[in-house]
């Protein structure tokens, strides 16, 4: 892919313009007071709590286009049902509601017993694993959204939902490795924490506007405090990983901020660590300003300043992110315009961040950590392939079962699976979830084992195409030609947006108009490396042929056996199409 054009104008940010010359979210994040108060519209201001109270009461079927920005911040999306080919279903109005999960997913016992609850009582009966490490509630209806926050800060965490979503810090990755592994620990999840924490908003407008006392009477006087965050929050989403010495799946350098463990002789695991940052992969089709791009290594810093270096990179992206056009306002597109070595210069004189330029790290390759294995301080570790992310009834009540009666806790990875931890007895744990029904790993081919794909339609208003309800129908196609095992990483997704981070992928591919996708080749299994376009538009009904083809010429093509995507980054394109036997545009 073409790196970005320059901007035509020089950017819009809180240091050189107005709040009259930004984009609209810019003054409803000014006028909510900390994500309170809803302004403009036929009512005039009101609060979102006035908002919330007419769905639960069945007054109002959904909530108005300025609520719904700041519903974002409280981690809900409003969605609208979308039917044959796509299109909005009139009044079919329910909401997304994703998890805070700050750091590296990890889930208790009483917790995921709240979540499976909420499935059943709240939602559509699935949970949906994402690929950051949380889960999302799906199809949940307006009256039983109140209800739904109420059970989770209840039952899950007291600000369950909190800054998921919005212009803030999200829910900050972590390889799931870091506390599991028995030989390496490097505290990443520790790091983790601290950083979610610094970078949590602090307003207490989420307990005003979702929570009431014993009596059920509202919450006092919102405290619009935001001290890191000011009136107007950042420009835009902003995202932490932190990898570990033998697990890249948080894909370092698809973050806005990433750390990579320094590792040597002499050096104690987790007190160095090497600072990435500006990478983000969305991408607006038609406008050539805007690209995938991967972070740019900033140099090395001790442990100690993990957290203050996330918190300055945050700031500089609040004070000189574009804030007119959202399109260009992520981190990435700002630390390219102020230029790295500005960058790193701020972040040595301003904030004393003792940065020591370096050469990087290399990069482990992804771990899905699937089955059985040995875990830190005994016992072992079990990880699940879960499809899509997508857990429904019957898969929910497998792993409730293996929760429930063997005691074990959750980790949710960054791949959109789940390991269950702290396992005393393998064979009881393989017994109950066989009598579950539960398909252990190794009976599940090793392609779909490897795939990720996005919720897409039906309820993702940004979809393009289908991706979670498509992809396995085509790997069912993979395994019928005989190549269900073959050793290669797809990533599906139904619009340029890259949710499940098809640029990195060793196939990926993203819905392009109605009814057409493009075809990505050639990531690395290491996620160091962009892949490059291989097909332009491939119709749905080509595509199961052509991912046929390439797995096919992965298998019979590559004498040297390299790894799926060193084999497709190296090979000839042309010569690649001929062998699958279809040009671009199908
Ligand atoms: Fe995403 C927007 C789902 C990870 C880039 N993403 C959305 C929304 C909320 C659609 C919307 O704005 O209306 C999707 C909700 C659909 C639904 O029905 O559930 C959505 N994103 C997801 C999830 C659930 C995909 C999944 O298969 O798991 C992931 C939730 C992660 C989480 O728990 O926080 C998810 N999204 C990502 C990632 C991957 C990552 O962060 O590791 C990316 C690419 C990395 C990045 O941020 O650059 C990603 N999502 C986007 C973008 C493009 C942002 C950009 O810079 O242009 C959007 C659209 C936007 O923000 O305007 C978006
Ligand atoms: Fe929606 Fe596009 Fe993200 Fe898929 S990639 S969930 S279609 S925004």
């Amino acid at each position: 892919m073409a790196p970005p054009e320059t901007p035509a104008r020089p950017a819009v940010t809180l240091e050189n313009s107005s709040l009259d010359e930004m984009s609209k979210n810019e003054r409803i994040k000014a006028e909510s007071k900390g994500l309170y108060y809803v302004s403009g519209g036929k009512g005039g201001i009101h609060t979102f709590r006035d908002e919330i109270d007419a769905l639960e009461s069945g007054a109002r079927p959904t909530i108005g286009a300025e609520a719904k920005e700041l519903s974002k911040f409280h981690g809900i999306y409003k969605q609208q049902g979308r039917g044959e080919r796509g299109r909005r279903i009139a009044d079919d109005y329910f909401f997304m509601v994703r998890l805070k999960c700050p750091a590296g997913g990890a889930i208790r016992p009483a917790q995921w017993f709240a979540l499976d609850d909420a499935a059943d009582a709240f939602g559509d009966g699935t949970l949906r694993l994402t690929s950051r490490q949380s889960v999302q509630f799906h199809h949940v209806y307006g009256p039983k959204l109140a209800p739904l926050i109420r059970h989770l800060s209840r039952g899950y965490r007291r600000d369950g939902t909190l800054s998921a979503c919005g212009d803030v810090n999200r829910n900050v990755m972590t390889s799931p490795l870091d506390t599991l592994d028995p030989d390496c620990d490097v505290r990443g999840q520790e790091l983790a924490y601290d950083i979610a924490q610094e970078l949590a908003p602090r307003s207490s407008s989420y307990f005003q506007v979702w929570l009431s006392d014993a009596e059920g009477n509202k919450h006092g006087v919102v405290s619009p405090e935001e001290p890191l965050y000011g009136s107007q929050y950042l420009p835009r989403k902003f995202k932490i990983g932190i990898a570990h010495p033998k697990d890249n799946s948080i894909d370092v350098l698809t973050q806005d901020v990433g750390f990579v463990p320094v590792v040597g002789s002499g050096i104690v695991p987790g007190s160095v660590w090497d600072l990435h940052s500006g990478g983000g992969l969305g991408l607006t089709h038609h406008n050539e300003t805007t690209a995938p791009l991967l972070g740019l290594y900033l140099g090395r810093i001790p442990r100690e300043q993990v957290v203050e270096a996330s918190r300055a990179i945050a700031i500089l992206q609040k004070e000189h992110g574009e804030r007119k056009d959202r399109r260009l306002a992520r981190w990435k597109y700002t630390i390219r315009r102020l230029g790295v070595e500005a960058v790193k210069a701020s972040l040595r004189a301003r904030f004393g961040i003792d940065l020591e330029d370096a050469e990087q790290q290399p990069f482990a390759p992804i771990d899905l950590l699937h089955g059985w294995h040995p875990q830190r301080g005994g016992g072992g570790y079990y990880g699940l392939s879960i499809e899509g992310g997508r857990i429904g009834p019957e898969l929910r009540r497998g792993i409730r079962a293996a929760v429930a009666e063997l005691g074990l806790t959750v980790r949710l990875t960054p791949q959109q699976d789940l390991v269950l931890c702290d396992v005393a007895d393998r064979r009881a744990l393989e017994t109950l979830l066989e009598r579950h029904g539960v398909a252990l790993p190794e009976s599940i081919g090793r392609v779909r084992r490897n795939s990720m794909a996005c919720p897409a339609k039906p309820t993702c208003g940004l979809a393009m195409t289908e991706a979670e309800r498509i992809l396995p129908q085509w790997i069912d196609e993979i395994e019928q030609a005989g190549l269900g095992d073959v050793d290669v990483v797809i990533r599906m997704t139904g619009c340029p947006n890259g949710c499940a981070r098809p640029p990195t992928a060793e196939i990926g591919i993203f819905g392009y108009g109605k009814n057409d996708h493009v075809v990505l080749i050639g990531g690395s299994r290491e996620c160091s490396r962009l892949a490059h376009t291989l097909y332009e538009r491939i119709p749905t009904e080509r595509m199961a042929p052509v991912l046929v083809g390439i797995l096919r010429a992965i298998r019979d093509h590559n004498p040297e056996r390299l790894a799926a995507g060193d084999f497709l980054h190296q090979a000839d394109p042309a010569q690649l199409r001929a062998w699958i036997g279809i040009e671009d545009g199908g």
